[in-house]
């Protein structure tokens, strides 16, 4: 730690009311500090309490008011003060510190002055935390939070060590591609639904949400410009777009629309085809559309019993049948790896490489 003398702290759990509020404080001065307003409940000094040890006491004001709260010194010059959520507490205890002369940061900053400008994997994750949407990816970036990685780290180096390659291999294996699996926990992923004007791809994403947000219309290539909206999947945050139909239109929003859709088209995650069951198959069209992944979706099928060759799957965006099988088939496309019994994330590009080239 090359910055511990002077004395910093940051809040470290979220502005504003919550139930517990956590402030950190780092420098050679926190324990002397921290003692000149804390009285522990017992007869002993903060100091005098082993390092981790929670300690009960009152955070005295120069008025002669108190808040009850916890301190525990975690580090030989960092404490830790766990106090009511309400903002009255913590800056009023805020308030005190900066009086003693301690720099108030904001937790990035804190985390950088403690770890410098690389930050270990288990604290990168931890960052994360304050921007997993759903509950898989919430329990992944707490796992990792926790040290899951370093420990597989140190397995993998006793097996090295023990000539043990095979195993080694068998471990690490499962971590490829595991960060762009990491990344899009967070970030959604991007499901673009493309199609010709009227074959239902508004009224697919409505199903596909599960709510009324494009705008559906009889008439072909009313929906001049690309809507979005954010779903979940199994835990897996998904964002779809709606595009303008891909068809040179006579009208100049509707061409404006046409090209932003490609653009869109090209940079997608997976694009969703949707040919209406009920028009006539034109296999070239498809071949125009630039993909990374595609997937071809035979809507309407309502209206015919036929199951032809070139859908994928077939499905109603009227009736709802088969959304359900779609959006197994947009997950399973874009996380394949997902239900296997080894199945892992990584939440940072350089520890995969880090992984992968052990
Ligand atoms: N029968 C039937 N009609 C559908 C289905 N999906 C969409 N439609 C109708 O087809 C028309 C065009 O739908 P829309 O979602 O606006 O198509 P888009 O232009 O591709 O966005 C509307 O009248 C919809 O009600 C379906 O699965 N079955
Ligand atoms: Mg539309």
């Amino acid at each position: 730690m090359s910055s511990v003398g002077s004395l910093r702290f940051a809040q470290v759990t979220p502005v504003g009311r919550s139930a517990i509020a956590t402030l950190i404080l780092v420098g050679d001065q926190a324990a002397e500090v921290v003692s000149s307003y804390f009285q522990p409940l017992g007869s002993k000094a903060l100091t005098d309490y082993p390092l981790k040890r929670i300690v009960f006491g009152k955070w005295m004001h120069p008025d002669g008011t108190y808040e009850e709260l916890v301190v525990s010194r975690v580090a030989d010059h960092q404490l830790e003060i766990h106090c009511h959520g309400g903002m009255v507490a913590v800056e009023a205890v805020a308030a005190s510190l900066v009086n003693s002369g301690a720099q108030q940061l904001n937790w990035k900053e804190l985390d950088q002055l403690q770890f410098g400008a690389e930050l270990p994997y288990w604290k990168q994750a931890e960052q994360l935390l304050p921007q997993t949407t759903t509950a898989l990816s919430t329990r992944l970036v707490m796992e990792h939070a926790q040290g899951e990685v370093e420990q597989v780290l140190q397995q993998v180096a006793k097996l090295k060590e023990a000539g043990q390659t095979q195993e080694v291999r068998q471990i690490l294996q499962p971590y490829e591609g595991a960060s762009q699996r990491g990344r899009h926990l967070i970030e959604p992923w991007n499901v673009v639904i493309a199609g010709k004007p009227n074959a239902g791809k508004s009224s697919l994403m409505n199903q596909l949400v599960g709510y009324q947000r494009a705008i559906v219309n009889q008439q072909p290539g009313t929906t001049r410009d690309v809507l979005r909206a954010q779903t979940v999947i199994h835990g897996w945050p998904v964002e779809f777009v709606d595009t303008a139909g891909l068809r040179q239109g006579e009208d100049a929003i509707e061409v404006a629309g046409v090209e932003m859709a490609k653009g869109q088209l090209s940079q997608a995650d997976l694009v969703l085809w949707i040919h209406d069951l009920t028009d006539p198959w034109e296999a070239d069209r498809i071949e125009q559309i630039p993909h990374q992944q595609m997937l071809v979706i035979g809507n309407k099928a309502d209206l015919t019993t036929e199951v032809p060759d070139w859908a994928q799957l077939v499905v109603s965006a009227q009736t709802s049948a088969g959304i359900d099988s779609l959006l197994e088939l947009i997950l399973k496309t874009l996380v394949p790896e997902f239900g296997n019994p080894d199945f892992k994330v990584l939440f940072s590009e350089a520890m995969e490489m880090k992984m992968i080239s052990i």
